[in-house]
């Protein structure tokens, strides 16, 4: 048997010496932006497909966009488009002309592929037939579907514990893929189901259903247009949610006002340039910002405390900051939360977020006045080790303010992935809660194991200690997504067998479990047909719409399955005789489905007619200023602690962030346009103070180092770039740095990994 070495993470990118810097933008969108997507889109589909497509995407009875979660307006749609530039390249990574075929797996071997970079993979084109990478192997081979199917009913049921299988899912997966998943794991008998959201807005969720009764956030888009005043902390919205920018536009145009809170001034949050409207894409566009605080990393809490300690103080002084009928009737803990504050001293609070006291009083004289109050994040405060507690601070201010449950305020978590939100919705938690057992046993006649399953963290701790042997992947990469690289490289590579439905090729089906199967599906923009029929799917927004999702391009290859009947006819063939389900039915016909949702979860009922009507909102007892299922019936404020790194001089703070240019481990291109930065991705931001110390100048190479109970983890090769960003504090992009990210180091409760706060050194090489 031929031993292959596979490279679990290519540490040089092809293009490593065509690195060029220009200045950083001063806004986002634009022509240009316009421009950058129609060649994404003509070189990936063809310009009349492309532009055909387009014209579908996000529209009513359309195509929900495969890129982030961002909603639609309920009312009218544009008809110059409704997207994005990253919506359009999201969608010409997914409808790509370019197809990897047997021929292309057969031409290159696995250890082979292995050393390409991420986007040199990404670009090979869609996964077009069921492919097998047998034990001892160095080529992927065709197999037929039942004999994937056949394979992996084997494996599953020669475990000696269901438990010992894991059932991974990302967030693009629509609501009835995940349910029937969900419901199929449980009949397996394992709740070990971890998903993206444990790697992302998992600390939301937490500190969400804690404090307001609700893992979810409270605002629709509408409320955003409305508001007095939006914070965005922790959240780059120009390039993650780019038509976040429209609902700030508008939110400007009424007279709103927008507090920034970020370490790194990012241009989206600047200035934009609506391409829809000729005086923006003529002159200089809206201002989106109208004060930028520049925190240090991980010190949002410090911020929050001395805003609320000072908006405290005017209260008493002058009286009418806060909302005193809101916070009697409907809050518990009021009068700790003030205690709390006054044993806190204001400098030092001050000093510790780096953020001047002139625009820290700025920052209050724009809230104190505000009967309503958005407060946006996303990773930049879920991804640290007190990630649940940076939430509960933001709620604690909301509360303050009494904007939770009125129109024009609220909570809002930016969700990620397209449906995200939804997967979790209807099922994919790694646990069962009482509810669901009762609705399953009389549903499907399932009793689901009552055990706490496994989130990402613990699963590849589990795969490492071979403590399971089968991980089956419903989407996602995520060998290149999980935290510490190395470490999960061996962890999956201990298993028996790993599956991956996928729509193209990823560093995850090159690292694969002794035996692997890739199972190609339809992606959103294909049209879904069985026995002749167009079937839809649908999925929810970050704002807790569910709507319809409907392809319209042929399939990339009439081989491919759709997710659903993938999930059925896994179903059928592992649990054969086992339970009563007709999983093959529900697996053609999705209004069975959709109609087996209404039956289980509450908020779903007539799931079909009103999804096809025109989507409905999910019930939130946020939204409606209902907190009778909290302790007292009363929404919750929170004691929160400062965060603590005692870094030594040479240490840094190190996020790992997004280019404009890759959707997660899907790398679109190789620039960060409003960064700067052209042809590279393994760069690295620092302050010139701090390169100055180090003796470093402009694309020095350098070597970043993380060590953390007594392991040393390095990522080389990063060209150093100058950047207004603290000091002490340093960013550069995941997955290259995902290296770097201790697997047992992650946020209290929630278990997300501290990818925004990694403790580092930087080594001249
Ligand atoms: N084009 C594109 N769109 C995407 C994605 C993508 O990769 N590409 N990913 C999708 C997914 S799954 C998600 S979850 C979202 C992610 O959306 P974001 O959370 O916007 O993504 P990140 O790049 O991780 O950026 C986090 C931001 O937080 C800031 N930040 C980091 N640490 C701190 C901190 O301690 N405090 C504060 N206040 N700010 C901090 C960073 O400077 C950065 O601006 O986007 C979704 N949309
Ligand atoms: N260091 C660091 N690590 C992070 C983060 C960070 O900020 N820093 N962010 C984390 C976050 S927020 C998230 S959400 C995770 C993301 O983790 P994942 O969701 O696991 O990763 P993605 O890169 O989004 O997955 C991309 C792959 O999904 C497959 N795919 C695309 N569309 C479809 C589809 O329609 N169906 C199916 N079946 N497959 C499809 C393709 O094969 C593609 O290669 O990463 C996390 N990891
Ligand atoms: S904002 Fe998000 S959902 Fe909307 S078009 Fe852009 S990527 Fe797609
Ligand atoms: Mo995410």
């Amino acid at each position: 048997m031929k031993e292959t070495k596979r490279n679990v993470q290519a540490t040089t990118s092809e293009e490593l010496t065509k690195i060029k810097i220009k200045p950083p933008t001063n806004y986002a969108a634009g022509m240009h932006g316009v421009k950058v997507a129609l060649e994404h889109v003509f070189a990936e589909m063809g310009a009349v497909r492309g532009f055909q497509t387009l014209a579908k995407l996000n529209q009513k009875n359309g195509i929900d966009c495969p890129g982030c979660a961002w909603p639609d307006p309920d009312d009218k749609r544009s008809v110059l488009g409704e997207y994005c530039e990253n919506g359009a390249k999201a969608l010409a990574e997914e409808a790509t002309l370019k197809r990897v075929k047997p021929k292309f797996f057969a031409k290159h071997s696995v250890e082979e592929l292995s050393r390409w970079s991420d986007y040199k993979i990404g670009k090979s084109g869609r996964l077009t037939q069921p492919m097998i990478l047998q034990e001892g192997s160095s080529h992927y081979e065709p197999i037929a579907w039942d004999a994937a199917f056949e394979l992996i009913a084997d494996k599953l049921n020669a475990l000696q514990s269901p438990d010992e299988a894991i059932f991974y899912t990302s967030g693009r997966s629509s609501n009835e893929a995940a349910f029937l998943y969900g419901v199929f794991a449980r009949a397996f008998g394992t709740n070990n189901m971890p998903d993206c959201s444990n790697m992302c807005h998992e600390s939301s969720g937490v500190a969400l259903s804690q404090t307001l009764g609700i893992g979810k956030g409270s605002v629709t888009l509408d409320d955003l247009h409305k508001a007095d005043v939006v914070m965005i902390i922790g959240q780059n919205p120009g390039t993650n949610h780019p038509r976040m920018l429209s609902a700030l536009q508008k939110l400007k145009q009424n007279g709103g006002k927008v507090i920034t809170v970020n370490p790194l001034e990012e241009a989206g949050l600047k200035r934009f340039k609506n391409p829809q409207k000729v005086a923006d894409i003529l002159g200089s566009g809206t201002a989106i910002t109208d004060l930028f605080l520049q925190v240090r990393i991980n010190q949002d809490i410090p911020l929050l405390k001395a805003i609320m300690k000072k908006l405290h103080t005017k209260e008493r002084t002058e009286g009418g900051i806060f909302d005193h009928d809101f916070i009697q009737s409907k809050t518990q803990g009021y009068e700790a939360l003030i205690q709390d504050l006054a044993h806190h001293e204001l400098a030092p609070l001050i000093a510790q977020s780096g953020i001047s006291e002139t625009d820290i009083d700025t920052a209050v004289e724009l809230i104190a006045p505000a009967k309503k109050v958005i407060i946006c994040w996303a990773m930049g405060l879920t991804q640290h080790r007190n990630g649940v507690e940076n939430i509960k601070e933001c709620v604690n201010l909301l509360l303050l303010k009494g904007s939770i449950g009125k129109e024009g305020a609220g909570t809002c978590p930016v969700r990620g992935h397209s449906n995200v939100q939804g997967d979790r919705s209807v099922g994919i938690v790694h646990k069962t809660s009482d509810a669901l057992h009762a609705a399953l046993q009389r549903s499907f006649g399932i009793d689901a194991p009552r055990t706490k399953g496994f989130d990402t963290v613990d699963s590849v701790i589990a795969m490492h200690e071979g403590r399971a042997k089968v991980f089956f992947a419903l989407g996602g990469n995520f060998l290149s997504a999980v935290s510490d690289t190395n470490y999960a490289a061996e962890a999956l590579q201990r298993c028996d067998l790993t599956v991956a439905v996928s729509t193209k090729l990823n560093r995850s089906h090159l690292v694969t479990g002794k035996t692997a199967l890739i199972l190609p599906t339809l992606g959103r923009s294909e049209k879904d047909i069985k026995n002749g029929k167009a079937r839809f799917v649908s999925v929810e927004n970050s704002m807790g719409k569910v709507h319809t999702s409907r392809g319209s391009l042929a399939p990339a290859s009439k081989h491919l399955m759709s997710e659903p009947d993938i999930i059925a006819h896994l179903a059928a063939a592992t649990l054969q005789d086992k339970t009563e389900v007709d999983w093959l039915a529900l697996g053609k016909d999705y209004d069975a489905i959709r109609s087996k949702i209404s039956e289980v979860l509450t908020g779903f009922e007539d799931y079909n007619k009103r999804v096809k009507d025109d989507g409905f909102y999910l019930p939130n007892n946020a939204r409606a200023g209902d907190f009778s299922k909290l302790p007292n019936g009363r929404a919750q404020f929170s004691l929160c602690t400062l965060p603590q790194h005692d870094l030594k001089a040479d240490e840094y703070l190190l996020m790992t962030i997004r280019s404009h240019d890759q959707f997660n481990t899907t790398i679109y291109g190789l620039h960060d346009r409003y960064r700067g930065v052209y042809n590279e991705r393994r760069v690295l931001f620092m302050n010139a103070e701090d390169m100055k110390k180090q003796d470093l100048k402009q694309l020095d190479l350098v070597d970043i180092i993380s060590e953390y109970d007594g392991e040393t983890r390095i990522a080389p090769k990063f060209h150093v770039v100058s950047y207004a960003i603290p000091s002490q504090n340093l960013a550069c992009y995941f997955p290259e740095a995902n290296v770097l990210v201790p697997i047992r180091h992650f946020a209290k409760q929630s278990q997300t990994p501290i990818s925004k706060s990694v403790r580092v050194k930087v080594r001249k090489r």
